[in-house]
């Protein structure tokens, strides 16, 4: 993921956006300069940057995925132009008032501002938004699971924030990994950065026990499988005929992992 670095607000701003949005940041360059440098020839309609420094508005407007996005005030040619909660009408952007203003839930208002330039709560998994002349701090949680997008920062504690199932605390056991934003899979479904696997339990080679060891613990008749993989179940019963024998209980057990 590659995010251009204009200044810490500005950055702030646009990841934070990007995340909301559910899509990954690029913020590269998509033209080289020169007269074509903030418009698209075939898209006239959106604005092309690299940064809030590139659209017309930097007071009112950041850089998301390379198109110019505004609050309330900034040119618009339509609702795509404009931040979540906004909507573009007569050419510039205004708050919906069908829509909770962006904030969501958790969402603060206080300090008087002008810009959003002018809200900071030093808070990485917040999205700082000047709505109504007024800073308004939401949490940065585009899946709706209570946690912020750790793509805020490493503090945050979401470590798939398109994926409500996966987040801190999470104590179901799943047989499929996540994916996230197209960059790979993963099973750490309680976001502890250890994959942990349900089921342990291994059972020794029957026919090597004595009627005293020859138990009927369950456990693997295989290798401990990965997660999703599955193998034999079972556990290690005696007979008097055939001695400790291996006596399988599911020929194809599922295993687990958050
Ligand atoms: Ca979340
Ligand atoms: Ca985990």
């Amino acid at each position: 993921m590659t995010v251009s670095r204009p200044n810490g607000r500005m950055r702030h701003a646009s990841l934070a956006l990007a995340i909301v949005l559910g899509v990954a940041c690029d913020c590269g360059p998509r033209s080289t300069g020169g007269a074509d440098a903030t418009v698209e020839r075939d898209a006239p309609t959106t604005t092309s940057c690299r940064n809030a420094a590139d659209c017309p508005d930097p007071m009112r407007q950041t850089c998301v995925l390379g198109r110019c996005r505004g609050a309330a005030g900034a040119p618009c040619t339509s609702d795509e132009d404009c931040f979540r909660g906004h909507r573009c009408a007569q050419s510039r952007c205004a708050l919906d008032a069908t829509d909770d203003g962006g904030g969501g839930e958790g969402g603060e208002a206080g300090v008087a501002c002008a810009s959003m330039l002018e809200c900071d709560d030093g808070d990485p998994c917040t999205i700082d938004q000047c709505i109504r002349r007024s800073c308004v701090y939401s949490l940065s949680d585009a899946d709706g699971d209570g946690f912020a997008s750790r793509a805020m920062a490493p503090e945050c504690p979401d470590c798939a924030d398109d994926e409500p199932d996966a987040r801190p605390g999470q104590t179901r056991w799943f047989d499929r990994p996540y994916e996230f934003l197209g960059m790979g899979s993963s099973y750490d479904w309680n976001c502890d950065g250890i994959v942990e696997r349900r089921y342990l339990a291994r059972l020794d080679r029957c026919e090597d026990h004595t009627r005293e060891r020859c138990t009927d613990r369950e456990g693997w008749a295989d290798p401990v499988p990965a997660c999703g993989a599955t193998g034999r179940w079972g556990r290690c019963a005696w007979s008097d005929d055939a001695g400790c024998r291996l006596e399988v209980l599911e020929a194809a057990r599922v295993q687990t992992c958050r």
